[in-house]
Parts: C-alpha cells; sequence; structure tokens
C-alpha cells in the first residue's frame, strides 16, 4: 500500500518526535528518539529509508517487496511512502518503506528526516558502476552526516537478471565487508533476494532497538501480548 507523500510523515506516522535537531538542521547529541517506535493496539511501527542513485532500483524493489508486482516505474519526485505488515519473531511489524528520490546533484535527504527512521537500505544497479561508487561518496556520508549512529545500514546490489554486470559480488562484499554492512543482491524482475534483504534490514533494525532500549523492549512485549 502506498501511505502518502513525505510532507504529512509526522502525521501520518504517529510519531512523537523529541528534538535531535538545531537551527541549522544539524543533529545535536540527544538520543535517539525512540518514541518514533510506538506501539499500537496491534503493532509496532518500524521504519526504513531507501537510498541510492537515479535510476537504481529503489521503486522496483519495494513495489516487489510490498505489492509483489514488477511494473514500469517512473522516477520519485520527493518520498512515497509504502507500507506492509511483516511478521518477526512472533510479533507484528508494520514496516513503512520510505522511497526516496535519487537524481543528479541530490545529496541525500534532510538530515531531520533520519530522525523517523530506524534503518537504510542502500541500493545500487550492478550494471552501473557509478551507482555503486556513489554509496561511498554520496549515500553513506548522508548517512555519517546525519548524525544518527544507532541506523541499521544494509546493501542491495538490484538487477542481477540482467547481462553487462559492471559490478562483481565479491567487489562489492569485500567493500561492505569493510564496513561490516550487509549486502544482498536482488531481482526486481524475477523477485530473487528481495523479501530476504527487506526482511534483514526489518530484522536489524528491530534487534537494534531493542538492545538499546529497555523501555522498547517493554513496548515490543505489550504488542506481543496484545497480538496473540
Ligand atoms: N531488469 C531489471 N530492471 C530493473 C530492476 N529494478 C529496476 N529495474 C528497472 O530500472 C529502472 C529504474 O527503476 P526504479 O525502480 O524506478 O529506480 P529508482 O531507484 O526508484 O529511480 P528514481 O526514483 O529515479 O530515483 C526501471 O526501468 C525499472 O524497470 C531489476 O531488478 N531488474
Ligand atoms: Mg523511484
Amino acid at each position: 500500500m502506498l501511505l502518502s507523500s513525505i510532507d504529512i510523515i509526522p502525521s501520518s506516522l504517529n510519531m512523537a518526535v523529541s528534538g535531535g535537531m538545531n537551527d541549522n538542521d544539524e543533529a545535536v547529541s540527544v538520543p535517539r528518539p525512540y518514541e518514533t517506535i510506538l506501539c499500537g493496539e496491534r503493532c509496532i511501527y518500524l521504519n526504513l529509508m531507501l537510498l541510492g542513485d537515479y535510476n537504481a532500483g529503489k521503486t522496483s524493489f519495494i513495489r516487489r517487496f510490498v505489492e509483489g508486482t514488477y511494473a514500469k516505474t517512473i522516477a520519485t519526485m520527493g518520498c512515497d511512502i509504502y507500507v506492509k505488515d511483516v511478521w518477526i519473531d512472533n510479533s507484528e511489524i508494520n514496516l513503512r518503506l520510505w522511497d526516496t528520490y535519487g537524481g543528479e546533484r541530490y545529496m541525500g535527504p534532510r538530515k531531520s528526516l533520519y530522525m523517523f527512521c530506524h534503518g537504510v537500505i542502500i541500493v545500487y544497479d550492478v550494471t552501473d558502476k557509478p551507482s555503486f561508487e556513489n554509496i561511498e561518496k554520496i549515500w553513506l556520508r548522508s548517512v555519517e552526516e546525519s548524525g544518527f549512529r544507532d541506523l541499521v545500514v544494509v546493501m542491495v546490489g538490484t538487477k542481477c537478471d540482467l547481462p553487462g554486470r559492471q559490478v562483481d559480488y565479491v567487489t562489492a562484499k569485500s567493500f561492505a565487508d569493510g564496513l561490516n554492512i550487509p549486502l544482498l543482491e536482488t531481482s526486481s524482475l524475477t523477485g530473487y533476494g528481495i523479501d530476504r534483504a527487506a526482511m534483514s534490514a526489518a530484522t536489524l533494525a528491530l534487534n537494534k532497538i531493542l538492545q538499546n532500549a529497555s523501555s522498547i523492549k517493554e513496548c515490543f512485549e505489550t504488542a506481543r501480548q496484545t497480538n496473540t
């Protein structure tokens, strides 16, 4: 389900945000606002943002995961949010995937946007080497500059069904291993690796939250009890 445009994030995501930015839109050193994970009556909200170059395959990845389809896309403008309920460790998670714009000269989302999200999936196209190189030049830098050190990051190499590969798996894996970031290859055309990649990111993000905040653990337990 496509939920909404990013301009209505605060209300549509039912978030209670507590500080985190100064007047220059810089992250200040306050704890990550765990209130952004709220316990609804039935589930926990988890937000994952997809980043990556124009045409890398972000929208196709999300639509394959959320809708189970592969169809023609148009360039994303701004940011759309797609929603899917998933189960992790017997608890229902309302997973919200943020589909961002990846255009030229775009250097990443506003820092304040990171405050709302729990994990980032950085997408590159295995048939387009610059999209891989920009992971380091643009996307990881953007995450780093957000100031939120506890964001889970997962790398996804899309379009692995296509011939004419420019980024081989070994090179990408060694880069990802060097940064301790999981790497998965996918095809939105065939569906290969899509669920595994999205669910890995969601599970890692959730586990990190549970490790970091006992109050969220309680919240998680409450949701679990409500679900059973
Ligand atoms: N063969 C193949 N084509 C893909 C795959 N993923 C995306 N494409 C195609 O690549 C093009 C770009 O895909 P999008 O999903 O729109 O890319 P995007 O990253 O959302 O692009 P922006 O919204 O402009 O940032 C489209 O023509 C897709 O059909 C894939 O896994 N395999
Ligand atoms: Mg798009």
